[in-house]
């Protein structure tokens, strides 16, 4: 869906939200217009909900490079403030040190972090630009809530300019171990950034240890437990988070006809396959896509898996098509699935289907709920919300959840068919006990975790960080956006 833009006056915002991404992305027209169309990825998915139920303002770059700054406006009920970035602040802030720096370097160092000088410097001013924004925008005592790995500095910089308004910031990706921390170059100027706020939140209790280790190791602060004292006397909170979904909203969109017809279709399309595994990503190289895929081919080689019965369905959004690495990925990846595919010897359709599409909710949630084995297997996540969601769709206590230990989902599912991705034997037995095991087993498995994902939804989750930030500093602003 998409539509046009609409103007209005943006009034003081009591509760903003900022992130790198608005939820939708500019794209101009031939004739010169320009439409709003969803823009992909987990925390998009993750704040709408959450934003459409607190009526705050939400400031992020419209996607595309404008050298001229646009008016805030209103798109589908939520008031946005987009943020221009020009096409080399695009190549050095965005795809350079965030994606090429940043990105791989918090992901365990997968793939190599590139360190350029020039990168930082305009890390540092479109950051800048960023906290401007919001210091326009937040009224006075506003709650500021500061979004991922693109926007660190940005809390520091918003305190100078805007004592008066509370400040969270919320890592959605692994805060690495010390040691990789450290290979940073401007490790001291992020870790002084992020203590800007007044709570810095993670996905994981080990995100948040490794945080406070480093602020006491490498600035000498004082620290007790989750608290930290800067040198002007604050007290900044560095505590675990774990994201969640709007579970609710999610399982009944499932529920509803047109997810349920949708789901029978794409089974039908497919020819009806005993069983339907299921991939759901970003195409991305800490999802684990190609050694899902090797899983599955050597099983289809060696008879485990029989092709005329068994479809593997992958779905992954293009993103970041620019960096280098993730060219890479998609050529490997297409490569892969043609490999193994030409080596299936019969004439019909092949057993590994793989689609390029950014699909509708709905569509999503069809395919959620029509897939018997979900394969997630990511060598490292923050999160992972494609579990939760595919938990979310269940109808009954069917189906089968595949996962990665090295996701953040995997602490709190715990009942899912847990592997260690690196190793494609183990995967490989995980995805046909997956595929084999009895109804009763899996309708345990699946019970425990779909009780876990409906009751810790997106607004427990948000709930629970606004309310430690009204705690910690108790404004009537900050009481209000906790709603
Ligand atoms: P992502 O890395 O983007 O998020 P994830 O949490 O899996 O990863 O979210 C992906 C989202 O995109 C899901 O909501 C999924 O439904 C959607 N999606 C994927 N493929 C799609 C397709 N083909 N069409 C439409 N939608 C599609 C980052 C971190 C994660 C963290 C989240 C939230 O990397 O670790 O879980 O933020 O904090």
């Amino acid at each position: 869906m998409s539509s046009k833009p609409r103007e209005w006056k943006l009034e003081p915002a009591s509760f903003v939200v900022v992130a790198n991404r608005l939820p939708v992305d500019r794209v101009e027209n031939p004739d010169g217009g320009a439409e709003w169309r969803p823009s992909p990825g987990g925390l998009v998915t993750a704040f709408e909900p959450i934003m459409h139920r607190r009526h705050g303002a939400w400031v992020g770059w419209q996607g595309a490079a404008a050298s001229q700054e646009l008016e805030p406006f209103e798109h589908a009920g939520l008031a946005l403030v987009p943020v221009p970035l020009s096409s080399s602040e695009v190549e050095e802030y965005y795809e350079g040190f965030s994606n090429a720096t940043l990105w791989p370097l918090y992901h365990d160092a997968i793939a190599p972090p590139q360190f350029r000088r020039e990168w930082w410097d305009t890390y540092v001013i479109v950051n800048q630009r960023f906290a401007d924004r919001v210091a326009e925008v937040a009224a006075e005592g506003a709650v500021v809530w500061i979004q991922d790995y693109h926007l660190q500095l940005v809390p520091q910089m918003l305190r100078r300019q805007r004592p008066d308004v509370r400040i969270g910031f919320f890592l959605h990706i692994p805060f690495p171990p010390t040691e990789l921390y450290v290979q940073l170059p401007w490790r001291q100027q992020i870790l002084e950034g992020l203590l800007g706020a007044d709570i810095v939140g993670f996905q994981l209790p080990g995100g948040a240890r490794n945080f406070v280790r480093l602020v006491r190791d490498r600035l000498g602060l004082e620290t007790l437990r989750d608290r930290i004292r800067t040198r002007d006397g604050r007290d900044v909170l560095a505590r675990a988070y774990p994201i969640s979904i709007d579970a609710k909203g999610l399982h009944e969109l499932a529920a509803g006809d047109q997810a349920a017809e949708r789901a029978a279709e794409i089974r039908n399309d497919l020819g009806d396959p005993r069983v339907l595994f299921l991939g759901v990503d970003r195409l991305d190289y800490t999802k684990g896509i190609p050694e899902r895929i090797q899983a599955f081919g050597e099983l289809l080689a060696e008879g485990r898996i029989d092709p005329d019965h068994v479809v593997f369905l992958q779905l992954a959004i293009p993103s970041r098509q620019r960096v280098e690495q993730y060219r890479q990925l998609r050529d490997d990846i297409d490569r892969l699935v043609g490999r193994i595919n030409g080596e299936v010897q019969r004439i019909g359709r092949p057993p590994i289907i793989y689609l390029h599409v950014s699909y509708p909710r709905v569509e999503i949630a069809a395919f959620y709920r029509a897939a018997d084995v979900m394969v997630v297997t990511p060598l490292r996540d923050g999160m992972n919300l494609v579990a939760k969601e595919y938990v979310a769709c269940r109808q009954r206590d069917d189906g089968a959840l595949v996962l990665s230990e090295f996701t953040g989902a995997a602490r709190e599912l715990r009942q899912a068919y847990l592997v260690n991705p690196h190793d494609i034997d183990g995967l490989k037995d995980r995805m046909v006990e997956a595929m084999n095991d009895s109804s009763r087993n899996k309708a345990q498995r699946m019970r425990a975790m779909r009780r876990q994902v409906l009751e810790n939804d997106i607004d427990k989750w948000a709930s629970m960080f606004l309310d430690d930030l009204e705690r910690l500093n108790g404004t009537p602003a900050a009481r209000e956006a906790a709603g």
